[in-house]
């Protein structure tokens, strides 16, 4: 019996390194394992041996059972892994490091154009804050002069979470937070996305980014705003723009103004961008309504300010000749990558 464990052994052996795909394994595990298998039929004959011998048979039988099961399962994993790295060397492989013969991606139109309106008012002694998207009412509204029920709240309906915070509907939502983090004087600039629920059209999106300003100091007048204003709209454009200045309704503010700009795309004639008015309102501003620095916590008696809250996303439109400010959103790279020369 000893030599015929032994024999069926090197057989398997011979079978094992013919074998090459993991059905072929699979076919030897039933023939040496199976019901009717070479294994199962010796230890079916065990019955048949008597005496001290048999103790004997049966280690060698069960040694021979336990070697072929764990060559198989060798096996198959061997060959498991074999077929993975065909499969996969057979589909598609990409090189992350390799560099693209494709076009490379660039940088969007209003993040160009926000880090060069960042640069100037760097240059100017502004810092750049960052603020969260999702604010509270009161941060939205409240902190600045807008009480519930206030008709103002009216033009800038939103999206609500549940919750009861919501997508911040302009830039000015962070002028609480950062007038109590810093305090005055304070010099800041703030751009952000912004969402409204709105219809829109060529100089409407309900998402759209503003940049907002503020300085406050001791005796800042509308005569420093007017001058920010003009500093920055020139830097900004490189060239003469006409511009005019005309009162403007913010409960945030008072006095507040309304600053447009003579559209760029029709040369001030009246064309679909500036709804046939020839102007186009870029950056409300004002001098900050003192409810709203107390809210922030300063001093009224001592400091004053202006704020403004510039149209990023109408002045990219205005810098670069869009004529329709959704082709921004739209994620066309033919259309952004005429804009995108950085
Ligand atoms: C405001 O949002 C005020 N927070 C601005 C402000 C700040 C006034 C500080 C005074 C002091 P308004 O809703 O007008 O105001 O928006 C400001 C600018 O954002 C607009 O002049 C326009 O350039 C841009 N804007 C507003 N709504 C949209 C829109 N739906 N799509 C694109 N741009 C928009």
């Amino acid at each position: 019996m000893k030599e015929i464990i032994e024999k069926l052994r090197q057989s398997f052996i011979g079978d094992l390194a013919k074998a090459d795909s993991s059905a072929q394994v699979n076919e030897l595990r039933i023939s040496y394992l199976g019901k009717k298998g070479s294994v199962t039929d010796l230890l079916k004959q065990l019955k048949d041996i008597k005496g001290s011998e048999k103790k004997t048979v049966a280690e060698g039988i069960n040694a021979l059972k336990s070697f072929v099961e764990s060559e198989i399962a060798a096996k198959t994993a061997l060959i498991a892994k074999r077929e993975e790295d065909a499969a996969i060397e057979a589909t598609e492989r990409y090189d992350v490091t390799m560099p693209s013969a494709e076009r490379l991606g660039s940088l969007h139109p209003v993040t160009i154009i926000q880090r060069e309106v960042e640069e100037i008012f760097e240059s100017m002694g502004f810092t750049i804050e960052d603020y969260s998207e999702i604010v509270t009412d009161y941060q939205c509204f409240e902190s600045l002069n807008i009480p519930k029920h206030h008709p103002a709240r009216d033009m800038q309906d939103t999206y609500y979470i549940e919750n009861g915070q919501l997508l911040k509907t302009h830039t000015s939502a962070a002028q609480n937070a950062i007038m109590r983090k810093y305090g005055a004087p304070l010099r800041a600039v703030f751009p952000s996305r912004c969402f409204r629920n709105e219809a829109t059209d060529a100089s409407h999106e309900n998402t759209f980014f503003q940049m907002e300003g503020i300085m406050i100091d001791e005796n800042i007048s509308i005569s420093n705003l007017i001058y920010f204003m003009k500093s920055m709209l020139s830097e900004v454009f490189r060239k003469d723009i006409n511009v005019r200045l005309r009162p403007g309704f913010f409960p945030f503010v008072e006095p507040g103004f309304e600053l447009d700009i003579s559209c760029l795309i029709c040369g001030g004639d009246g064309c679909p961008t500036c709804k046939q008015s020839g102007w186009l309102e870029l950056c409300p501003c004002g001098m900050i309504h003192p409810n709203v620095l107390t809210a922030g916590g300063i001093d009224t008696e001592k400091y004053t300010g202006f704020a403004f809250g510039l149209g990023l996303t109408r002045l990219v439109m205005m810098k670069y000749g869009i004529k329709d400010i959704r082709m921004l959103n739209s994620g066309s790279l033919d259309a952004l990558s005429q804009f995108t020369s950085k």
